[in-house]
């Protein structure tokens, strides 16, 4: 039976880890969270809401219990933002256009800075974060990377800081995995960093296929995928 194998395995001395527990990771001192983007506009109720959104909340706040280093980001557009649909003529949410740097998804107008919309969901509890950092705020320039704009040139300054107070590691989790989740975990190894997207910690807007897309694109890159169950 399991219970007389699990005990003969435990004799022979190949059962040090405790029986049935999940395998942890535990962060290190020099590991960082990444809470991107949960806010009200991708919330149910917002402007350009992700389905399943609010429920990364309870998983973060628990997340967050396990680090000594938090980041907390949000997207922050001015009013006529080059990545709303409603500033180009004749032009609908969720279909793309070209503008300087590449190509661009319209979205719904979302997160305007200072807007309610905008504001982080009121039931995250990160007591010890100690960085908040905005994106999206260059009118003509979109960035779903906490680390740079759009163009892959203009830096927020989030790798900066980060190698200054000793970070080796990150752990990136909130909204929306396959667009600002997936550029940040990108960007993050582009820049020198050990990466773990927490996939539970997350939801996806999956439009044409972009939640597949951006899991391949990530693997390929180095970025590791875990469940909260492998640290809380
Ligand atoms: C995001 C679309 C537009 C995100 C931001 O946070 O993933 N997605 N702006
Ligand atoms: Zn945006």
């Amino acid at each position: 039976t399991l219970l007389k194998s699990t005990a003969a395995l435990g004799l022979l001395g190949l059962g040090a880890a405790p029986l049935f527990a999940a395998p942890k990771i535990k962060p290190a001192a020099n590991a960082a969270l990444i809470v991107v983007d949960v806010q009200n506009c991708f919330i149910e109720g917002g402007t350009l809401p992700v389905k399943g959104g609010a429920e990364v909340v309870p998983v973060i706040n628990k997340l967050a219990e396990a680090f000594d280093n938090i980041v907390v980001t949000q997207d922050w557009h001015t009013p006529g933002h080059a990545s709303f649909a409603s500033t180009h003529s004749g032009k609908k949410p969720f279909e793309t256009t070209k503008l300087s740097y590449g190509n661009q998804v319209l979205w719904p107008d979302h997160c305007v800075q200072g807007s309610d919309d905008a504001g982080l969901h009121k039931e995250l509890k990160l007591p010890t974060a100690q960085l908040i950092i905005r994106k999206g705020y260059h009118k003509g320039m979109d960035s779903y990377s906490a680390f740079e704009e759009a163009d892959h040139k203009t830096p927020t300054g989030l790798a900066g800081y980060l190698k200054a107070r000793g970070v080796k590691t990150v752990f990136v989790t909130g909204l929306a995995t396959d667009f600002c989740v997936a550029w940040t975990a990108m960007d993050a190894r582009k820049a020198g960093f050990e990466v773990y997207v927490i996939e539970d910690a997350t939801r996806a807007i999956d439009l044409n296929g972009s939640l597949a897309a951006a899991w391949k694109q990530m693997a390929a890159k180095g970025v590791k995928r875990i469940q909260s169950s492998d640290i809380v």
